[in-house]
C-alpha cells in the first residue's frame, strides 16, 4: 500500500477513536497504540531506513506530519476532557458565601477602634457626621486658628513633633488635638455644623501613663441658639449609652482651655467601693472628658460670625476610655502587637456597633 494510503488509514481511524475517547485513559492507549515505541506510525518510520532516497523524501514529511497532527490532535482533546471534568466538578461542588468562616480568625478589631465604632454609632443618632482630617497639619490649624497666638505658653503644653522647616521658614507638625479636623470642617461649611472628629495625635510624651501617639475623638455643634444646657444633655445622654447603663448624672468643674470659654472638665458618677468602678450609681466621680463654648477668637478664624452663632465642643482620651470601660488594666499592650491579648480583648470585626443592634 503506498505510504500516503497509510498515513490517511491511520489518521482516520485515531482521528475517530480520538474522537470517541471518553476520558485519559482511553486517550493515552491511542497514543501508545499509533504512536508508543511498537505503534503503527513509529514502525512505518523505521521502515524510512530500508526506503530509497526517493522514497524517502515522499514517506519522510509524510509520517513526520502525521506524527504532529495526532499529536496535535490528542493534545486538544485532552484538554477538552479536562474543561469537561472540571466544570462537572464545579458544578457538583458550591461554597456558600453567607455562611460564617469554619477557621478561626486571628486577628480581631482593637478596643480603641470598637470604642472608636460605639462613640460614631451613638453621636451618629443623635444627628453629628463624622469628620476627617490629616496626621500633618500645619500651624494655623493646629495652633493659630484654635486661639493659641504666636509665642502663647498653651503651645508648648502640647510638645509638638515639628517636621524640618520649609525654604520659607513654616514648619509641619504632627496634630497634638483632633481640633484642627473641626477648624477644617468649620472653615468649609457654614452652621448648623454638628461633628464629630475621631482620629490619631502625636505629642513628644512617653511614660507609663502617656504615649506619643494616642487617640481623640472631640466633637462640635454650632448654631445660633446653642448653649451649656445642650452640651450637658447631649455629653450626659452619650455616655449613659456609652456605658451602657440607664441614666447617669454628671458635674462640671471649670478648667482652662484656649479655644473654649468658659471651659469646664466632665465628671460621671461612679461606684468604686467594690474594687471596680461602675457607671451611673454610687457616690465617687470619674473624670471622662474637657469641654466648653467655642470661644469667639476661634468661630473668627474660622470664618464664622460670634455675634449671630455660638457653638460647643468637647474632646476627650479614646484609649482611657477604652481601659475602663473593657477593664485593661495596661496601657503598653495597646501597641505591642501581641496576638494573645488582641485575641482576648479584641472584637469580631463583623459584629459592628450599632445603637439598634447593641453597642458590645
Ligand atoms: C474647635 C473648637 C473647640 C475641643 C475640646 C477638649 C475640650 C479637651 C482633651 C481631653 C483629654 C484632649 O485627649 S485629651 O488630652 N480635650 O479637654 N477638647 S474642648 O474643642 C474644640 C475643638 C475644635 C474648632
Amino acid at each position: 500500500m503506498a505510504i500516503e494510503q497509510q498515513v490517511a488509514e491511520i489518521e482516520a481511524d485515531a482521528g475517530k477513536a480520538i474522537a470517541s475517547a471518553s476520558d485519559e485513559a482511553a486517550l493515552e492507549a491511542i497514543r501508545v497504540a499509533e504512536l508508543g515505541k511498537k505503534g503503527r506510525v513509529s514502525l512505518l518510520m523505521r521502515e524510512l531506513g530500508g526506503m530509497s532516497p526517493e522514497q524517502r523524501q515522499i514517506a519522510g514529511p509524510a509520517l513526520n506530519g502525521l506524527k504532529d497532527r495526532l499529536t496535535a490532535t490528542l493534545n486538544a482533546r485532552k484538554a477538552d476532557l479536562e474543561l469537561a471534568a472540571l466544570n462537572k466538578r464545579l458544578e457538583s461542588e458550591r461554597e456558600d458565601l453567607t455562611l460564617p468562616p469554619r477557621f478561626e480568625p486571628v486577628g480581631a478589631l482593637h478596643p480603641v477602634m470598637q470604642v472608636f465604632e460605639e462613640l460614631a454609632a451613638i453621636f451618629a443618632d443623635m444627628g453629628f457626621a463624622v469628620a476627617e482630617g490629616p496626621d500633618i497639619e500645619d500651624d494655623f490649624h493646629n495652633f493659630t486658628a484654635l486661639n493659641f497666638p504666636a509665642g502663647h505658653p498653651a503651645r508648648e503644653m502640647h510638645d509638638t513633633f515639628f517636621m524640618k522647616p520649609a525654604a520659607d521658614g513654616t514648619r509641619k507638625l504632627l496634630r497634638t488635638h483632633t481640633s484642627p479636623i473641626q477648624v477644617r470642617a468649620m472653615l468649609s461649611s457654614k452652621p448648623p455644623i454638628r461633628v464629630i472628629a475621631p482620629g490619631r495625635v502625636y505629642r513628644k510624651d512617653w511614660d507609663a501613663t502617656h504615649t506619643p501617639m494616642f487617640h481623640q475623638i472631640e466633637g462640635l455643634v454650632v448654631d445660633e441658639t446653642v448653649h451649656m444646657g445642650h452640651l450637658k444633655t447631649c455629653l450626659t445622654e452619650a455616655f449613659s449609652r456609652f456605658f451602657e447603663v440607664p441614666t447617669t448624672q454628671s458635674r462640671f468643674r471649670p478648667h482652662f482651655f484656649p479655644f473654649t470659654e468658659p471651659s469646664a472638665e466632665m465628671d460621671i458618677r461612679c461606684d468604686r467601693s467594690g474594687g471596680e468602678i461602675k457607671i451611673g450609681q454610687g457616690d465617687d466621680w470619674l473624670e471622662i472628658l474637657g469641654c466648653g463654648m467655642i470661644h469667639p477668637n476661634v468661630l473668627k478664624s474660622c470664618g464664622i460670625d460670634p455675634e449671630k452663632y455660638q457653638g460647643f465642643a468637647f474632646g476627650l482620651g479614646v484609649d482611657r476610655l477604652a481601659m475602663l470601660k473593657y477593664g485593661m488594666p495596661d496601657l503598653r499592650p495597646y501597641f505591642e502587637a501581641d496576638v494573645e491579648w488582641i485575641k482576648h480583648y479584641g472584637f469580631k470585626p463583623w459584629l459592628l456597633p450599632t445603637v439598634t443592634g447593641g453597642l458590645s
